[in-house]
C-alpha cells in the first residue's frame, strides 16, 4: 500500500473544500451579514488512525474508500445552534458535491455526550486519471461544542478509550454545561448580534 498515493486525493478534496467553505464565511463577511461560520478546519485523518479505524470495523485495507467515511475530514464551527441549521441548509443546496447521508447528534446526542451534525458528501475530486469520486465527512458544531469534543477526544487519547469513571462524570457534566451554554446564548442571540453589527460599523 503506498500511503502517499492513495491519500493524494483526499488531501486534495480537503484542501479544496476548506477553501469552498471559507468562501461561505468570506461571502457573509464581505455582505456585512452575521456569519454563520466562526471559523473552518479540514484535515486527512491520520495513517495509524486509518488503521486502527479499520481493524476496528474489519475493514479490509482495499474496502477503505467505500467504508472509511471520514478520510476526508471537514469542520465548520458556528457561533450559535441555529447557524448549524443555516449551514445544512447551504450544503445541501450546493451542487458541487452529493450528499450520501446526513447524522444529527444534536438531536439526538451520543452515548459519551458527544453533540455535532455530520453529513456525509460524495465529492467529484479531478485526478490526473480523470475525476475520483470520494467521500469526505463535514462535522458542523458550535463553539461550545467543539470545546467538549476537542478535550474529550484528548482524554478518550490519554486513556486509550478506557475512561476512569470520574473522568467519564466530569465529561458528561461539562456535556451538559456546554447545552446549557449554547441554549443560553441561543436566548441572547439578537441582542449579541446586534452589537458585533455596532463594533463592526465603529471599526469600517
Ligand atoms: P477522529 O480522531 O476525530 O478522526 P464511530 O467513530 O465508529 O462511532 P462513525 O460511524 O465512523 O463513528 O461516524 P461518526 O459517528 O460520524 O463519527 C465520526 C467522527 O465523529 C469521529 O471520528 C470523531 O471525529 C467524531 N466523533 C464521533 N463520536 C464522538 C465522540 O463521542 N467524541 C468525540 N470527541 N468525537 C466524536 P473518529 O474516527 O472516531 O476520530
Amino acid at each position: 500500500m503506498n500511503w502517499d498515493i492513495f491519500l493524494a486525493p483526499y488531501t486534495q478534496t480537503v484542501d479544496e473544500l476548506k477553501i469552498k467553505l471559507k468562501g461561505m464565511r468570506k461571502q457573509f463577511d464581505y455582505e456585512s451579514r452575521h456569519s454563520p461560520i466562526e471559523f473552518v478546519t479540514g484535515r486527512v485523518k491520520p495513517i495509524t488512525s486509518i488503521i486502527e479505524k479499520a481493524k476496528r470495523r474489519g475493514i479490509a485495507l482495499s474496502n477503505m474508500e467505500e467504508e472509511v467515511q471520514d478520510i476526508a475530514g471537514l469542520r465548520v464551527v458556528c457561533p450559535f445552534v441555529e447557524d448549524i441549521y443555516e449551514i445544512v441548509e447551504l450544503i445541501r443546496a450546493r451542487k458541487d458535491f452529493e450528499i450520501i447521508e446526513e447524522k444529527d447528534y444534536i438531536e439526538k446526542n451520543k452515548e459519551s455526550g458527544y453533540r455535532s451534525y455530520h453529513i456525509v458528501i460524495l465529492y467529484p475530486v479531478e485526478t490526473i486519471y480523470g475525476v475520483k469520486k470520494l467521500l469526505a465527512e463535514i462535522q458542523i458544531r458550535t463553539l461550545a461544542m467543539n470545546f467538549w469534543a476537542i478535550n474529550e477526544h484528548s482524554l478518550n487519547y490519554k486513556y486509550a478509550g478506557q475512561l476512569p469513571e470520574e473522568v467519564q462524570t466530569r465529561l458528561r457534566n461539562a456535556a451538559e454545561a456546554a447545552f446549557r451554554l449554547d441554549e443560553e446564548m441561543s436566548k441572547i442571540r439578537q441582542e449579541i448580534q446586534d452589537a458585533q453589527k455596532i463594533f463592526r460599523r465603529k471599526n469600517d
